[in-house]
């Protein structure tokens, strides 16, 4: 019998609560946590097999040094030392452009992203990529343009919405909301609730629906387009809203869609007129909330698809009104990032921009390969995979063997790993502190910290413990005054940092120097009290929140407390004793903390969430403008045809599969008694190509090809192939599947902000 344990899941940015029984420092069983501040009772497949994560024989335990052909293992002193040697020769000579960090993952652990960012901040360096510039670049540089910040986004809320909208979402699999699968069966079963799912195949959330629109794949901007103007057409938008709220309709309206041939366009997007109909009734009469993802971010013209759903929201009422809301969070995730400002770096090579700081991951190995003076040449990653999960990975895995020096910090031997000069073993969720700081729904903010609840294993560390300890070694984090140490002690022990805070006030007023180290400066003298750097950036996260001074936390019932007397002569110090008591709740709790109510006014809410000056919603974008006009039926019907002769079919590169959780679920356990790595065709297809069930395929695009069992289903739509995202993983010394990036091209992005196109892959199906 081991002891039951509360803690949060390791694999999505929904950090459902579970409890797991610990036996002999081992997790032998998990369950659901009936407690949790943000799922009652419920988890997905992905945090039942957390156990088949945790322990397994690839398990890194000891730092690893590239040795010719071969990895030897060192100290961590000898590690650190040579690192910071390396990193630090290189910054000398070319300069913090040839400094960079990727990873940092959008998973439910977000240490990495917070201290890395400031990690490059402090070293100087713009070259950030993260997972942002491979799935939600377009989304988030559009609410950057229409609500004036990048760093929140809008999302369906089940709890006020008649209506939930998939789109370009199979939700049903991969549970990407709070409670999917219980809210999807909960809306189907109601009566007087809808499901519409737009989708080019039947997937398992599509079969849930009350209404399913099977459009053509990667027509979602054009179907768009036709939507709003027969809107228009129609009289059916919601004027008052956009008199009320908004600016630049007039200008959206007159150019891209009064008069736009709406009829031809849906025509193109094999839809039929009635469904479209019926489909604009709904969306201006019911009040409607919207789950996108990856058929949307990662399909043809994903800019433009998020920019116009925010669009057809606006004139619909439903923007920051209704059933879509904003996630809030009391961590930033990150700041808006103006392409437009000329101190924000383009990549010398492709000239690509960062969106919320991060750059498209798919321009990286191309600025690596160049020969321009800045490119990359020193590189640390934790958090990610990148010679397996981002486009074109032959191409990056030749950019990582050019580096001069690549750290990657990970649990196992990953696929970027293998082409490292040096392989730090990480820890997991598990086995250090941990935080997430989503918002579980648009109907509160929970916050949770995870704790330990594995102990000590082999030499391995907390990841961002391994960074600072290498940036320390580098010189970046000055020495600090043992008074700074001493109030921190202090601090911690009477569970109120108020004092600390102003002793690093006092210390930094006589340093100014060191401002773009402060986070760094935190982290070093609450190092020892908090025992984790990851516990210290959660901390940091909430005093520093952007969410201060909205209400929030005190609708919630947090308040300053009333030992210091200087609280109420300084306002910001008085938030950040909210915050700093919120800390404490969150840390006393392993269950998370409801700490957060939204504004319940409908006016005031939609007010603050509007991030522009004027307070106003932009619907026109003057950059975005062209890209729109050229989606037309006629351009479109000719761009879809373009490769159909060698390539008749489409793929969806990356299906996110049940049981699976990117590449972080590698222990093949966790498939067991299932057959999941296959290439899924329609019947009519496979009849087409004179193919067979379980029969060996080939499928090829411009970018490579891979083999697979062919899988035959309805599942998949008429020409569109698909091929699961979590394959060509290696274990005990074999690959399982082929994985799918071998098939993707670096060049295959966005046209506006170079966010990857995985949904739409022209292939073509063979017999091997
Ligand atoms: N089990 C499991 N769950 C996961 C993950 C996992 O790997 N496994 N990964 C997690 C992560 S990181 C993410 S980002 C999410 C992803 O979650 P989803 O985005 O829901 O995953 P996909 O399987 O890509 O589903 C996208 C849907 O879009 C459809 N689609 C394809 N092309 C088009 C198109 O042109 N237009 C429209 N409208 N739809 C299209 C596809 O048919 C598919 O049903 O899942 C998360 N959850
Ligand atoms: N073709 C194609 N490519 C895709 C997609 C697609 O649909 N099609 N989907 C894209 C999407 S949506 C996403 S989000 C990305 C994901 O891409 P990445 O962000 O690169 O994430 P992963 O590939 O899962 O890599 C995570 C790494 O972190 C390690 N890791 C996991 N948990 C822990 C931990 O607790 N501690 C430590 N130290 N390490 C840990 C894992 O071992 C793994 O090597 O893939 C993208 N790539
Ligand atoms: S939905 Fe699944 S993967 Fe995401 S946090 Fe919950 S249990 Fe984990
Ligand atoms: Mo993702």
């Amino acid at each position: 019998m081991g002891t039951w344990k509360k803690t949060q899941c390791n694999f999505c940015g929904l950090s459902c609560g579970l409890e797991m029984e610990v036996e002999n420092n081992k997790i032998v069983n998990v369950r659901p946590d009936p407690d949790s501040s943000r799922t009652k009772d419920y988890c997905c497949r992905k945090g039942r097999s957390s156990k088949y994560f945790q322990d397994h024989e690839e398990r890194l335990d000891y730092p690893l040094k590239r040795v010719g052909d071969h990895f030897e293992r060192i100290s961590w002193e000898q590690a650190t030392k040579e690192i910071a040697e390396k990193a630090k020769a290189i910054i000398n000579k070319h300069g913090p452009r040839a400094f960079g960090y990727c990873g940092g993952a959008l998973a439910s652990g977000q240490g990495d992203a917070a201290f890395c960012k400031k990690m490059l901040d402090a070293i100087g360096s713009q070259n950030y990529y993260n997972p942002i510039g491979l799935e939600f670049a377009g989304n988030w540089w559009s609410h950057g343009k229409i609500l004036g910040t990048q760093a929140v986004y809008t999302e369906g809320d089940e709890d006020t919405c008649d209506v939930l909208i998939f789109w370009g979402s199979n939700s049903y699999v991969a549970h990407n909301f709070i409670e999917a699968r219980r809210h999807i069966r909960a809306f189907s079963e109601n009566p007087d609730k809808m499901i519409i799912d737009v989708d080019p195949r039947m997937s398992e959330t599509a079969r849930m629906a009350d209404m399913h629109v099977m459009l053509r794949p990667g027509t979602d901007s054009l179907l768009l387009r036709g939507l709003i103007a027969l809107i228009l057409d129609k009289g059916w938008q919601d004027q008052a809203f956009l008199d009320k709220w908004c600016t630049g309709w007039e200008n959206a309206a007159k150019l891209w869609f009064r008069g736009f041939d709406y009829l031809a366009a849906f025509e193109v997007c094999r839809v039929p007129y009635q469904q479209m109909e019926e489909l604009a009734r709904v969306l201006t009469t019911k009040t409607w909330g919207l789950h996108q993802d990856l058929g949307i971010f990662c399909g043809r013209h994903n800019t433009c698809n998020s920019y116009l759903l925010l669009t057809l929201m606006a004139v619909t009422g439903n923007l920051l009104y209704k059933g879509n809301k904003m996630v809030d969070s009391y961590a930033a995730r990150g700041t808006t990032t103006n392409e437009n400002d000329p101190s924000v770096w383009r990549l010398p090579e492709t000239g690509r921009f960062p969106v919320l700081a991060s750059y498209p991951t798919g321009a990286m190995a191309p600025e690596i390969l160049s020969d321009h003076p800045d490119r990359m040449r020193a590189l640390f990653i934790s958090m990610g995979n990148p010679a397996r999960s981002w486009p074109d990975s032959k191409r990056v895995a030749a950019a990582l063997d050019r580096l001069e020096l690549l750290v990657v910090v990970d649990i196992v031997m990953s696929e970027t790993a293998q082409h490292a000069d040096y392989v730090l073993p990480g820890k997991t969720g598990f086995e250090t502190y941990e935080f997430n700081v989503f918002q579980a729904s648009g109907a509160y903010i929970s916050c949770m910290l995870k704790h330990p609840i594995i102990g000590q294993i082999g030499e391995r560390k907390e990841n961002t413990r391994i960074w600072f300890d290498i940036v320390d070694a580098m010189g970046y984090i000055p020495e600090l005054p043992q008074s700074l140490y001493d109030a921190a002690e202090k601090a911690m022990r009477e569970k109120d940092r108020i004092p600390y805070l102003l002793a690093l006030q006092k210390f930094m007023k006589g340093h100014m120097e060191y401002a773009k180290a402060l986070p760094l400066i935190i982290c070093k003298s609450m190092l020892k009290p908090m025992g984790s750097i990851n516990r210290t950036m959660m901390w940091a996260a909430l005093i520093t929140s952007p969410m201060m001074g909205t209400g929030m936390p005190e609708r919630a019932g947090f308040g300053p407390g009333d030992k210091h007397k200087i609280l109420t002569k300084v306002p910001k110090l008085r938030q950040m004793a909210i915050m700093d008591q919120i800390f404490q709740a969150v840390d006393d709790t392993p269950q998370g903390v409801v700490c957060g109510l939204p504004e319940p006014d409908p006016d005031k809410y939609t007010q603050m969430h509007i991030c522009h000056q004027d307070k106003k919603i932009h619907l026109w974008c003057s950059e975005i403008d062209q890209n729109i006009r050229r989606i037309t039926p006629e351009k479109e019907a000719a761009a879809l045809d373009e490769d159909s002769r060698e390539y008749p079919l489409l793929l969806s590169a990356g299906r996110h599969a049940d049981g699976g959780d990117n590449t972080s679920m590698r222990n093949p356990a966790t498939y067991q008694y299932r057959k999941p790595y296959t290439v899924m065709m329609n019947p009519e297809d496979a009849e087409r190509f004179n193919l067979r069930e379980g029969q060996e395929v080939r499928v090829t695009t411009k970018g490579g090809s891979v083999t697979a069992p062919l899988e035959i289903s309805c599942q998949a739509g008429r020409g569109y192939a698909l091929i699961p995202h979590q394959f060509g993983l290696k274990f005990g010394g074999k690959t399982y599947g082929q994985h799918v990036n071998e098939l993707t091209r670096a060049e295959d992005l966005d046209e506006l902000t170079g966010n990857p196109i995985f949904r739409y892959v022209p292939c073509r199906v063979e017999a091997v």
